[in-house]
């Protein structure tokens, strides 16, 4: 399998740029010096994490009355997987949630990003309650409460419950209430211990990568969903925000976006590649952060989303929030394709960008864009990083111990947020993607973006370099400075 087949079968469409982008091993380094912020250390009640998401962890998909979503039906597939595995075992979180938090605790992590499994809790997504899916959360949480570590949880991270994809998924308007009354649930049962909650995980990755490249869950090729599929996850969500409202007032409620900057690869007076970067933009950033934080959708969306937003939805889907999370990776460059019914076409990086192993291009002054955009144009909200971190070089079978290429890669990110930090952006917190190797979705195995190898025979766990550099971050607060080998 070649690397370029992990980076086009990946989920982000302006990745999808061809051979050029198997070029570079591992996440760095980059040549440029970034602007440093004026002091290194970070608040005392700065939040360090780490993130995860239910299907990528837990392993026993058919433990204690779980039922499936469309990622188990996806990955049953072995032609959707590069390495034709499965999410059964995975980091066998299930069963091992002791060790998860016990490594979280070893780092000095105060919080941790995950997702609950809509499935395990409500087997066929509405209806009758799985008593044994919502005592494992419960047990995680007082596991991470009894460390001091504040949970952060995530309702909804990509795996729908099968029964209500085949009532038409999030085609169906249905569907944003279902959302809402598994929030609620939620909310009532676990909202006693459980205070932060994260709505939805980066849903334009969703709706693009899962309903229109169709590489990921559900696997569907189908441009007539780009409108239906992005207004029920906003409506959804407002909807979920509202009625978690209405259960509890003491839950902080935020959602998590993937936001990337987006680049025409033209000149900024060329509107033959420009025109097609502002319209990614909007069907990428905007029309997920606009009705949520403005209650409108951006030009570019309103071509697809206007036929099935109804009287009253805007409404909806402008809620106060607590926080945003922001999930970034890196920025998307776009030129004009005259092969593509939208024009857009994905476009390679100027030349002496690097490529992390996963084909993204390591560029932490997009997150520092993404900052300063919501600072400016969307009213400055509380802010915290649900998301950041790169994979080892995916040639290798084994996990990289000494993960250098991490530490400067998650360092130079950290500059640029304490530098946003000190221009005025309320960022109060950073989860690392992620505490242990995963599954990668359509990646399988063969994307590692952990802070912790996995021995997939035994299970056994194995801190990199990076664990190390964390733990020692999370404890002092301050960010040490580069370190140059001679
Ligand atoms: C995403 C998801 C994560 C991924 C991570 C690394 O951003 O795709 O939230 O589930 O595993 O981003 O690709």
């Amino acid at each position: 399998m070649s690397e370029n087949h992990g980076v086009t079968r990946r989920a982000l469409a302006p990745l999808l740029a061809g051979a050029a982008l198997a070029t570079t091993a591992a996440c760095g380094p980059q040549d440029t010096r970034d602007e440093q912020p004026t002091s290194r250390k970070f608040p005392a009640d700065f939040q360090w994490g780490a993130a995860t998401s239910a299907f990528q962890i837990e392993g026993s998909l058919d433990a204690d009355g779980r039922g499936p979503s469309i990622w188990d039906v996806f990955q049953k597939n072995p032609a959707n997987i590069i390495d034709h595995s499965t999410a059964a075992v995975a980091t066998d979180s299930y069963r091992r949630y002791a060790d998860d938090v016990a490594l979280l605790a070893g780092a000095n992590m105060s919080a941790y990003r995950f997702s609950i499994s809509w499935t395990r809790v409500l087997p066929d997504g509405a209806g009758v309650v799985n008593d044994k899916g919502l005592d494992y959360y419960s047990r995680l949480t007082d596991a991470l409460l009894e460390k001091k570590i504040l949970p952060y949880a995530t309702l909804f991270h990509w795996d729908l419950p099968q029964a209500l994809y085949l009532k038409g998924g999030w085609a169906n308007r249905d569907t944003a209430k279902r959302l809402a009354d598994y929030s609620a649930l939620i909310a009532d049962k676990l909202g006693d211990r459980i205070k932060n909650f994260i709505i939805l995980n980066e849903a334009a990755v969703h709706t693009v990568v899962g309903h229109l490249l169709g590489t990921q869950a559900p696997g569907l090729k189908d441009a007539n969903l780009l409108g239906p599929v992005t207004h029920h996850q906003n409506l959804g969500q407002g909807m979920a925000i509202q009625a978690m409202r209405a259960h509890r007032k003491d839950l902080h409620i935020g959602t998590t976006m993937a936001l990337m900057p987006v680049r025409s690869i033209g000149s900024w007076w060329d509107l033959k590649d420009g025109l097609p970067a502002m319209a990614f933009d909007q069907v990428w950033n905007g029309a997920y952060l606009d009705p949520l934080l403005k209650g409108s959708y951006p030009f570019a969306a309103r071509q697809f989303v206007d036929k099935f937003v109804k009287d009253g939805d805007l409404a909806i889907t402008k809620q106060p929030i607590d926080f945003l999370g922001v999930n970034y990776y890196s920025p998307s460059y776009i030129k004009f394709d005259k092969t593509n019914p939208s024009y857009i076409g994905p476009a390679l990086p100027p030349k002496g960008v690097p490529l992390d192993a996963f084909g993204r291009e390591i560029d932490a002054s997009g997150l520092g864009e993404v900052l300063t955009r919501l600072r400016d144009d969307y009213g400055n909200p509380t802010v915290f990083i649900t998301e950041n971190g790169c994979a080892d070089p995916l040639s290798k079978d084994d996990a990289v111990i000494s993960d250098d290429f991490r530490i400067d890669y998650l360092r130079r990110h950290l500059e640029v947020v304490k530098l946003a930090m000190e221009r005025g952006s309320p960022i109060r917190g950073y989860f690392v993607w992620t505490m242990v190797d995963n599954w990668e979705w359509d990646s399988g195995y063969t994307a590692k973006f952990g802070m912790v190898a996995m021995n997939r025979t035994n299970g056994a766990r194995a801190t990199k370099a990076s664990y190390a550099w964390m733990k020692a971050l999370a404890k002092s607060g301050v960010l040490a400075p580069e370190q140059r080998t001679a």
